[in-house]
C-alpha cells in the first residue's frame, strides 16, 4: 500500500513596490477581487503598508501594498517613503511595478539600489501594457532593467484590465516557501473596518478635489456604530484639513462637494460593509497635523521604527 505525503502548505509575503502611481494598489485589488486598497489617478493616494491576504487551496500569499516612493521633502513624505522601503525587510519576494514611459526614471534607480542591498527573489513587473501602443519600446526597456537587477522574472501586465496578471501570479506561487497559513482564509486585510471606511471617504475627496487639497486631507472615523434592528451602520466621520480655505474646497458651493464625496463613498462602504450605512461628515480644521508628529500617529502616520 502506497501513503500518500502530506501536501506541504507554502506562504509567503510579497512587497508591492514602485514609484507613485504605478498602479501597485490597482495590482493588490485585482488579486485579492475586492477592492482593499483606495487607487486614484494621483501621486501618493496609499499612506500606510496595506495588507492583502489571498488564500488558496496549498498556499497563502500576503501582498503588502505600500505608499508610491518619492522624494520626500517634509516629515509626512518621509514617513510614507520609510513605510514603503522597511517593507522590503519583511518580504520574501518583491514586485517591483514601473510604467511605460517612467514618468522619474531616478525614482527607479532610487528603488533598484535599495533593491541591491535585499537578497530576496525581486519580480519586474511593467504595469499598464494596455495603454502601450507601441509595443516594441517593451524590448530595450525590458534589456535596460536587466542590465541593473538579477531579476527572478520580468513580466508586463495590466492590473486594470487583468492581461498578465494570471503569468505573475504563477511566478509568485513558484518562489513561495513552505510556511505556515498567518491569517484564517477568510480574512482578506489586517486593517479594520474603520480604516478601510476612513480610507473610502479618502479615496472620494482625492479624486474629486484637485491640487494641494488632497494631500492636506486625513480622515477619521468618530463613530461607528451597529443597529442591528435596522440592518444598518451609523458611521460619523471627520474630514480634517489644513486651513481654512481648505475646508471651503471640501464643502463646496451650497455643500455640493462635499454632498458628492458623502454620496459615493457611502456607496462603496455599504458595498463594503454589505447593510445599509448612515454617513455624515464634518469638515474640520487640524492646523499644520502633516508637520506634528502627535496628529501624524493620531492619524496613524508612523516610521516603522516608531510604530
Ligand atoms: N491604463 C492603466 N491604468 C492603470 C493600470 N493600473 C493602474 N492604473 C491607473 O493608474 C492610477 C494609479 O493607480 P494606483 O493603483 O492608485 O497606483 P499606486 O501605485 O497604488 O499609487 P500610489 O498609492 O499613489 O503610490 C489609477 O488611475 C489607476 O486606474 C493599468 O494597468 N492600466
Ligand atoms: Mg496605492
Amino acid at each position: 500500500m502506497t501513503q500518500e505525503t502530506p501536501a506541504v502548505f507554502k506562504s509567503g509575503y510579497v512587497a508591492l513596490i514602485g514609484a507613485p502611481n504605478v498602479g501597485k494598489s490597482t495590482l493588490l485589488n485585482r488579486f485579492l477581487r475586492e477592492k482593499i486598497s483606495i487607487t486614484a489617478p494621483k501621486p501618493q493616494t496609499t499612506r500606510n503598508r496595506i495588507l492583502g491576504i489571498l488564500t488558496e487551496p496549498g498556499f497563502q500569499i500576503v501582498f503588502m501594498d505600500t505608499p508610491g516612493i518619492h522624494r520626500a521633502k517634509d516629515r509626512f513624505n518621509r514617513v510614507l517613503v520609510d513605510t514603503a522601503l522597511a517593507t522590503l525587510g519583511e518580504a520574501d519576494a518583491v514586485c517591483f511595478l514601473i510604467e511605460i514611459p517612467e514618468p522619474d526614471p531616478e525614482i527607479n534607480d532610487y528603488i533598484l539600489e535599495n533593491l541591491g542591498r535585499i537578497d530576496t527573489p525581486v519580480i519586474l513587473v511593467i504595469n499598464k501594457i494596455d495603454a502601450l501602443a507601441d509595443k516594441s519600446r517593451l524590448l530595450p526597456l525590458i534589456e535596460k532593467y536587466r542590465g541593473r537587477h538579477s531579476f527572478h522574472a520580468v513580466v508586463p501586465v495590466s492590473a486594470l484590465q487583468g492581461e498578465g496578471t494570471d503569468e505573475l501570479m504563477t511566478e509568485l506561487v513558484a518562489l513561495l516557501q513552505e510556511g505556515p497559513q498567518y491569517y484564517p482564509e477568510d480574512h482578506l486585510t489586517d486593517q479594520h473596518e474603520r480604516f478601510l471606511v476612513a480610507e473610502l471617504i479618502r479615496e472620494k475627496v482625492f479624486r474629486l478635489a484637485h491640487q494641494e487639497v488632497p494631500y492636506a486631507v486625513a480622515v477619521s472615523v468618530e463613530r461607528f456604530a451597529e443597529i442591528p434592528e435596522k440592518n444598518r451602520i451609523d458611521i460619523e466621520a471627520v474630514v480634517h484639513v489644513e486651513r481654512e480655505s481648505q475646508k471651503a474646497i471640501v464643502i463646496g458651493k451650497k455643500g455640493q462637494m462635499l454632498k458628492e464625496i458623502g454620496r459615493q463613498a457611502r456607496e462603496d462602504i455599504e458595498k463594503l460593509l454589505g447593510c445599509h450605512v448612515y454617513l455624515g461628515i464634518f469638515v474640520r480644521v487640524t492646523k499644520n497635523w502633516r508637520k506634528d508628529p502627535r496628529t501624524l500617529a493620531e492619524f496613524g502616520y508612523h516610521s516603522p521604527d516608531r510604530q
